[in-house]
């Protein structure tokens, strides 16, 4: 183990790369962590733009060749949160030049990248380097704790989970082509957007695995006006139309190795909710249930309370002896939706500093992406029951 502080470059600078901007800065500061974090460098296809993003977010330096970085001996970890097009060729290149990486969900456009990956990070592995997937919810201190209370078992058995995950901001049909429409850079869309996030979450709170799924698809606004300017998510209308090549909506069933029947919902036209992921797990002793909107609580209803005083209950996840709290304010005081990047920072560098694995590794990312695609198979051929080929 070395005392140097670890050397960490960004590729990429939009949203995401805000958030992990944000966790990098706060987790040393509010967190005792075992090595020193030195923001080195953000990475972008411009220079002037990367050099704007890195005074912002307050990195030492900037640069646009993404190549160059992750081969540098200055570098010790690649951040990747550009598009997913581009997650597979940085991170194989960042680990096989023996960087710890970390890279946005979901893990891969395709099983097949998702697949590689994996069987590079495993490689790596054995050469004490790390490999994490970015699905930040997992380190909300409610989800934690939701997790270890069901691996208590204080539900006990669980026969259903409904998970769902629902956003309007593409309600607008004048909401311009951004890249998140478009299958070349996306993958997919409210699928691999945020039906992976439930995905991640239902795998990780039961600890069993999406074992098969039957699904459908539905692209709602076909055609949209081309983007002039913008981000992923937001943005003004150019000239002309073009055909939006991912799905709007992805909802499932799901069958988990642990007998539970899961249902999933993913779709980008619920008007009114902005970031409405829920998750309500249902047991034989009791029921959990999350919702990111009002994200430092949990409901539970205990089946096993005298009769006259059952009903569902509000924890709220704000005292010392919850998941992550230790290191913020005060017993009662809230914590928001940048907190969980915060949290994946202090566990990747503890994982680095003691040789560990973090959670969730490429095999879990890979785990995730065989379950979207598991679902575009079933809805290609008429939502019949397939496979995941996951039985972990
Ligand atoms: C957009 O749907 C998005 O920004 C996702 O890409 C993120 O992963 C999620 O945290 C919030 O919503």
């Amino acid at each position: 183990m070395t005392d140097s502080p670890l050397r960490v470059a960004m590729i990429g600078h939009g949203f995401m790369g805000a958030a992990h901007s944000v966790g990098w800065r706060q987790a040393p500061r509010m967190f005792d962590l075992p090595r020193a974090v030195d923001m080195a460098v953000v990475v972008g296809r411009r220079a002037d733009a990367a050099a704007e993003a890195a005074t912002r977010w307050g990195w030492r330096g900037a640069a646009d060749d993404w190549r160059a970085v992750v081969r540098s001996d200055e570098v010790d970890v690649v951040d990747i949160v550009t598009p997913g097009d581009s997650h597979a060729e940085i991170a194989i290149a960042a680990l096989d030049a023996g960087k710890h990486v970390l890279c946005e969900k979901p893990l891969a456009n395709s099983l097949g990248e998702a697949e590689a990956m994996a069987a590079v990070a495993d490689r790596a592995r054995e050469r004490g380097q790390v490999a994490m997937v970015g699905f930040t919810y997992r380190r909300v201190p409610a989800v934690t704790h939701m997790r270890d209370l069901i691996a208590e078992g204080v539900v006990g058995r669980i026969a259903h989970v409904r998970a769902a995950y629902r956003q309007d901001w593409l309600v607008d049909r004048d909401m311009p082509l951004a890249w998140r429409l478009q299958r070349e850079h996306a993958g997919s869309g409210a699928l691999g957007d945020i039906g992976a996030h439930i995905v991640d979450m239902v795998q990780f709170v039961t600890g069993q695995a999406v074992t098969a799924v039957s699904g459908t698809l539905e692209t709602i606004v076909a055609r949209r006006p081309l983007q002039a300017a913008g981000s992923g998510l937001q943005g003004t209308a150019g000239e002309g139309y073009g055909d939006v090549t991912v799905d709007d909506a992805a909802l499932f069933t799901g069958r988990l190795s642990g007998g539970a029947l899961a249902s999933f919902e993913a779709t980008r036209f619920a008007t009114g909710r902005k970031n409405g992921l829920e998750i309500e797990i249902s047991g034989e002793r009791g029921a959990l249930r999350f919702a990111l909107e009002d994200l430092n609580a949990l409901e539970y209803y205990d089946r096993t309370a005298p009769e006259d005083r059952q009903g569902f209950s509000r924890i709220l996840v704000t005292e010392g002896a919850h998941p992550y709290l230790s290191g913020w304010w005060p017993p009662g005081h809230m914590l928001g939706y940048e907190h969980g990047f915060t949290h994946q920072v202090v566990d990747l560098v503890e994982a680095i500093a003691t040789g560990t694995s973090p959670h969730p590794t490429f095999a879990e990312g890979l785990s995730v992406q065989r379950v979207l695609d598991a679902v575009e198979r079933s809805d290609h051929d008429g939502s019949r029951w397939t496979s995941t080929g996951d039985e972990a």
